[in-house]
């Protein structure tokens, strides 16, 4: 249409260049001034301009022709009153007419292309959406597409969009604040440090709630409740949750192991439901090892922030005393104590009832060591070598013999682990009324049990150093045997891939006691030794690795069955390799498909082993998984692994836009 006026206009132009060459060629010609040519012209001159005008009236009668076809007379009065606003557009998506609301709203919106105009309108175009908002300068649109026809509907929601927000931000967000270990430090702290936790921690916090504007009230001596809204916690997410790093700081100062778990619920108008969802997300965040944030929002998965350091040796001995004496007592008030370690029995389970066993006798009572849900090859040949010896001091028994040892106050011990499942005897544990759990791995479920105490420690290096830590606390002196004292060195090395990882200075500590126990490390060296055939089947994993450009190395067997223990022992020796950051090895066990995933510390492998619902630790993870292929976990793992990776530049690009 704008085509047909440009036209018109340059022949207008044309015809008066014409009507003045005219005049000046005739006013020449004649010498005298010729009244006829004049009015000739004057009268041309007006019916162009009428001629004109009659154009435009036609034009105008078509447009209002369209607009009436389009939407009827009445309708269109309607679309002015209620903010609605209709174009047209040809096949070049260019548009060729728009109701007096748009125009009033934009200008020049004739022959503008919409595409570049308004680039989310890309998805009505290729049917990806019905409806797509748009906001330009201070206005909010909800933009629809006419099924047929080359037509848009724009619809002004500025007010809806704006009350929205208003009542979005407004929503009530509860959150409780929960001081990890403070109990305990209180408890054996003089009272100067006390005092300090208090100023320099606990008020601490209130302070920095109060600048946030949360309103924050203390409810125990460790726990605080939060109030705000959604505003404000959005405030503290770009703040990155500050409060964390000041609490972490003031507690290495006073050399405390003090942190901070806490728990959102968001989301939902009802408070009783808000303050349920807090509350379970609190007891998450403490049981994956606290230090750490989680966010439950109506109707979407926990979501997890912080914890992304790597367990420090941050746990205080004052624990391990508590432990200690706790433990004693239970001891004493139970009939005997039955040692139940995990299903496939390994050093690290055997060595921690070792040493256990010691405790409860010196307490004065009989302790058992379950021997049952399979044992891992290399145990299988050390407990055969130093059976004799261990018999001694241990009693063993197998499952059959557990009926008649299990007596109503038996006191059940599980050992490097915590879940029912993985037992190696998962009745007992669900028969038994007094169960005991001692584990150095990160919990990522709740128990389906009723625990009488829980001590997991995810920053100790195995189980064995926990229970070896308690020996000191115990009334009597206890020497473990030298057999004994390297078995459960055997578990330390092992666990800790031969003091590489999670070895704090506490593992040496508990190495030290072994030795003076007459623990033999060169014998702990050949208890690990392989045989030709797992050799064999490691060199094959070694040979199908690969490592990416961001230190990422792969190595899976799609048809041979490899040991859980293997795959981590793999994984384990390919970061020993300079330019490999994590590890990933994947292969089947039996009938089910595991990875095993280790990092040097700079990648996070428990989110990456989380996102494809596996677990474990910073540095070490895994998963295991039936009716499925290696193929296709190796498939979803590189996806995932592609994700982080895209995630990660994502992140890198906007800190260096800052
Ligand atoms: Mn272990």
């Amino acid at each position: 249409m704008s085509n047909h006026f440009d036209r018109l206009k340059k022949n207008i132009f044309t015809i008066i260049l014409g009507e003045i060459a005219l005049m000046i060629l005739v006013h020449w010609l004649f010498r005298q001034p010729t009244y006829w040519l004049d009015v000739i012209l004057i009268v041309l001159n007006m019916i162009l301009i009428v001629a004109v005008f009659e154009l435009f009236d036609s034009v105008l009668a078509k447009r209002n022709l369209a607009l009436t076809k389009i939407i009827g007379e009445e309708a269109s009065q309607a679309f002015v009153f209620g903010n609605i606003g209709l174009l047209t557009y040809d096949s070049n998506l260019t548009v060729t007419w728009a109701n007096d609301f748009l125009v009033s709203r934009f200008e020049n919106i004739i022959g503008k292309q919409i595409s570049v105009w308004l680039p989310e309108t890309q998805a009505l175009f290729n049917s990806e959406a019905e409806l797509v908002t748009v906001t330009v300068d201070e206005y909010t649109y909800e933009i629809a597409k006419k099924e047929e026809g080359q037509t848009l509907y724009f619809k002004d929601i500025t007010a809806q969009h704006v009350m929205k927000e208003l009542s979005t931000n407004q929503q009530m967000v509860l959150g409780y604040i929960h001081l990890d270990n403070y109990e305990e430090t209180a408890l054996y702290s003089d009272d100067k440090t006390t005092g300090q936790i208090d100023t320099n921690i606990r008020q601490r916090i209130i302070e920095w709630a109060r600048s946030q504007g949360i309103l924050v009230r203390r409810l125990r001596t460790n726990r605080l409740m939060l109030v705000l809204n959604q505003q404000l916690f959005e405030n503290l997410i770009q703040d990155n949750f500050s409060i964390m790093n000041t609490v972490h700081e003031e507690a290495a100062k006073l050399d405390v192991a003090i942190t901070l778990s806490i728990g959102f619920g968001k989301g939902s108008n009802d408070v009783q439901t808000l303050d349920e969802m807090a509350l379970n997300a609190l007891e998450l965040a403490q049981s994956r090892g606290g230090d750490q944030i989680a966010i439950k929002a109506y109707d979407q998965e926990v979501e997890y922030l912080g914890g992304s350091s790597q367990a420090q040796e941050k746990r205080s001995k004052v624990r391990a005393r508590i432990i200690g004496q706790t433990l004693k007592d239970l001891i004493h008030k139970s009939d005997n104590v039955i040692l139940v370690g995990h299903k496939e029995m390994d050093f690290d389970s055997m060595g921690s009832a070792i040493a256990m066993n010691n405790i409860v006798r010196s307490n004065g009572k009989d302790a058992f060591i379950v021997m049952a849900g399979g044992i891992e090859e290399k145990l299988q040949r050390a407990f055969n070598e130093y059976e004799e010896e261990l018999k001694k001091t241990c009693v063993f028994i197998d499952e059959t013999q557990i009926a008649k040892t299990a007596l109503p106050k038996s006191l059940v011990i599980m050992l490097d682990h915590h879940n029912a499942s993985q037992s190696s005897v998962p009745n007992l544990i669900t028969k038994s009324k007094r169960v005991v759990v001692i584990d150095h791995h990160r919990r990522n479920q709740d128990f389906t049990f009723d625990p009488m105490m829980v001590y997991t420690e995810t920053a100790a290096s195995s189980c064995c150093e926990l229970v070896t830590e308690l020996i000191p606390y115990q009334s009597k002196h206890i020497e473990l045997t030298k057999e004994e004292a390297t078995m459960v060195l055997t578990g330390v090395v092992i666990d800790t891939n031969r003091f590489r990882n999670r070895t704090g200075s506490r593992t040496f500590e508990v190495a030290s006691l072994l030795k003076q126990c007459g623990a033999d490390p060169l014998k702990a060296d050949e208890f690990l030794k392989d045989d030709f055939a797992t050799f064999e089947l490691k060199a094959k994993l070694f040979h199908s690795m690969s490592v990416d450009e961001h230190g990422l190395a792969i190595a899976s067997l799609p048809n041979e069955s490899v040991s859980r223990s293997i795959m981590s022992q793999v994984a384990d020796s390919m970061l020993s390799i300079k330019e490999v950051e994590a590890a990933f090895v994947v292969a089947r066990d039996d009938d089910q498909v595991a990875v095993s995933a280790r990092s040097n510390g700079n990648v996070n492998v428990h989110v990456i082993m989380e996102k494809m619902n596996g677990g474990g630790h910073f540095a070490a993870a895994g998963l295991q998984r039936s009716n499925t292929t290696v193929s296709e976990v190796l498939a979803e793992l590189k996806a995932v692994l592609q994700h982080s990776v895209d995630e990660e530049d994502k992140i890198n690009e906007s800190h260096s836009v800052e």
